[in-house]
């Protein structure tokens, strides 16, 4: 007999998947032939259709992709609602463009960034500096350390009330900002493997090394994923040069306001361009325009290729 169920991809490993079935059971098995293509891999965070054909002992497999939410590269997961965009107040020190690329990209993709900013009890001041340019631009933030405990309450109330009915998020952020030590220090069952940055060095960085969703609360997602250093958009197709300045949110009040209507907001000029003259005024963090400056001159290149 062949029947199908419906379900969640919670972990992929070498082109085997974890799926968790509607009805609660687990299964473990790969893709039909056509989901293996590149560009239509499945994705953690996937809704599926399993086939199961009792007749074969292999029988089990991912028949079906279902209509995504959205997807993203890094991490690579579909469907995402939130994402948790970790940086470490030090050690190691934060590179703000890629927390901008992660936040611009979440924009775009319709998933709420949520800043976390670790290891306060490694440099009190650099985790209120970095709260407060987040704050500003609108984005739910909280500052904690799993040494000491802090923040972690409120993190996993503001959890709590938002991962239900099958919402789901992730952890994004480089190396060793500590998200699966802050995922244990939320949800101790968990017990993910962690380890300091000296270590990760021997190992080749990474402790974390695929991605996977853990059911949280009631019927909420939650991923570890991976460290990583860089998010390159001359190489990935995150989105087009339009789209970058709407993906800066706190730019959106200003923006039909600049002298030339298609000002790109690259000069220095505060009488011809309302965002630098935010900036100027203290109204939007200058962190921010350098990092939408990065991404535009690079987006701006890549276009005069093709
Ligand atoms: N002082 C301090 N150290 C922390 C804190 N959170 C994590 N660490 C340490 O930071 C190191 C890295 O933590 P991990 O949780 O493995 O980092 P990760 O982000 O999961 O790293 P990858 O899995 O490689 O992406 C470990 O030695 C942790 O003990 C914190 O709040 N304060
Ligand atoms: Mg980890
Ligand atoms: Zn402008």
């Amino acid at each position: 007999m062949i029947y199908e169920k419906k379900g969640k991809v919670i972990k992929g490993l070498g082109g085997l998947y974890e799926v968790l079935l509607d009805d609660g059971e687990r299964v473990s098995c790969r893709a039909k032939g056509s989901l293996k293509r590149e560009e239509e891999k499945v994705l953690i965070g996937d809704n599926v259709s399993v086939s199961f054909d009792d007749a074969t002992p292999d029988g089990v497999v991912i028949s079906t992709v279902l209509e995504r939410k959205n997807a993203l590269i890094r991490p690579a997961m579909a469907n995402l609602d939130y994402l948790f965009i970790t940086l470490a107040a030090r050690k190691p020190t934060p590179v703000l463009e890629t927390v901008d690329k992660l936040t611009a990209i979440s924009e775009h993709n319709r998933i709420l960034p949520i800043i976390i900013i670790t290891k306060r009890d490694l440099g009190e001041n650099e985790a209120e500096e970095y709260r407060r340019i987040y704050t500003s631009v609108g984005y739910p933030t909280f500052v904690t350390s799993s040494d000491v405990g802090c923040g972690i309450n409120e993190l996993r109330s503001y959890l709590e009330n938002n991962l239900k009915n099958g919402a789901t998020a992730a952890f994004a952020g480089a190396s060793g900002v500590g998200k699966s030590t802050l995922m244990n220090a939320l949800f101790p069952e968990l017990s993910l493997a962690t380890s300091d940055i000296s270590r990760k060095i021997e190992r080749g960085r990474h402790t974390t090394r695929h991605v996977e969703l853990y059911e949280v609360f009631e019927g909420g997602f939650l991923a570890d994923t991976p460290g990583f250093s860089l998010i390159d958009f001359e190489r990935f197709n995150f989105f087009e040069l339009e789209h970058l300045a709407p993906a800066f949110r706190e730019f959106g009040e200003y923006l039909g306001s600049c002298r030339y209507a298609d000002c790109a907001h690259v000069g220095e000029g505060d009488a011809e361009c309302a965002v630098v003259r935010a900036v100027k005024e203290g109204r939007i963090p200058a962190s921010r325009l350098e990092s939408y400056r990065s991404i535009y001159r690079v987006l701006k290149a890549k276009k005069s290729y093709d």
